[in-house]
């Protein structure tokens, strides 16, 4: 399987080694401005009807929040599901027994207090997942990708905070924010973690981490409220996390979207997430099948 890769031999070690990856310009200017407008309109809506349930704003504050499942109010996100880049990623790296778990517009205001639980380390997705580590020739069970639609150029303007290679780690403790108190203390006593670095990138760019990476969100010490969309892929036995997805917003959906979303039309059976649909692996992977390791040899020999 030589160069059947969508990343780099480089890209590929780093992020096997650090637990994170940044793919440079996957947006263009013209699909930053119509997103950054979206988001933008529907944060000022949710700020001013207070829908609490609808974001993490009662959990997280009303600096540093998520809104929960925007492919709710727009159509706008849609084609960031299966992006031609961040998504043949995804599949190369998950293989096509995925869905999408999970969509967020994460908004991270101007601060001078960010020990809120996001501006802690943690990982993410539950104690339990803490102790089970995506080493290296496994499927990890979920992989987030976001998409930065404001600049991020220098330290403290609400950047991912990651310590590399802290994905290969057990915590030894648990939490229900999952949080790392060797980590958190650093930031308790008013200093900065000795490894952790603060990852820079621009608007169009995109960032994949995995979910037992250590990380935090950094203070923003700007004058700018930073906005990404993050999408959340995880191995189909996962439950999906706020993402209610209404009749409205499948039927707009493409085939590959749709299952993507957990829709699998007239199949309905229990085991559905254990056994899908024969078009699963030509749905998701189209003609990279073969290429990334998912041959359908087995239908021929049934
Ligand atoms: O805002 C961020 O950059 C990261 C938030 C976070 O904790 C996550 O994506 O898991
Ligand atoms: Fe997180």
């Amino acid at each position: 399987m030589k160069n059947s890769s969508p990343l780099t031999q480089e890209q590929s070690r780093f992020l096997q080694e650090n637990g994170y990856l940044i793919i440079e310009d996957v947006l263009v200017k013209k699909e930053i401005q119509t997103l950054l407008q979206t988001a933008n309109t529907i944060i000022k809506n949710h700020e001013k009807d207070k829908v609490d349930d609808k974001n993490t704003r009662k959990n997280h504050g009303v600096d540093y929040y998520n809104i929960h499942n925007p492919l709710e109010y727009s159509e706008v996100f849609d084609f960031l599901i299966d992006h031609f880049i961040s998504f043949d990623i995804i599949r190369y790296l998950m293989g096509p027994y995925i869905q999408l778990n999970g969509c967020h517009i994460f908004v991270r205001r101007p601060t001078s207090n960010n020990l809120g639980n996001i501006g802690k380390f943690h990982t993410d997705s539950g104690p339990a997942l803490q102790r089970i580590l995506p080493l290296p020739g496994n499927l990890p069970l979920q992989l987030k990708v976001q998409f930065f639609l404001t600049d991020v150029l220098t330290e403290n303007q609400s950047n991912f905070w990651a310590v590399p290679g802290s994905h290969l780690r057990q915590v030894g403790y648990h939490h229900p924010f999952c949080f790392i108190p060797q980590y958190n203390a650093y930031l308790e006593r008013g200093d900065l973690p000795p490894d952790a670095i603060q990852v820079k990138l621009k608007a169009g760019d995109i960032l994949f981490h995995h979910l037992n990476l250590w990380h935090a969100v950094a203070p923003n010490f700007s004058n700018q409220t930073r906005i990404s969309i993050s999408l959340r892929y995880a191995q189909m036995w996962f439950k999906e996390y706020y993402s209610y997805y209404s009749s409205a917003i499948i039927d707009r959906m493409t085939p590959r979207r749709r299952r993507l979303l957990g829709d699998f039309g007239e199949h309905k059976s229990g085991d559905i997430a254990y056994r899908p649909p024969i078009d699963q692996v030509p749905l998701i992977l189209g003609d990279k099948a073969e290429l990334y390791g998912w041959s359908m040899k087995w239908l021929e020999d049934r």
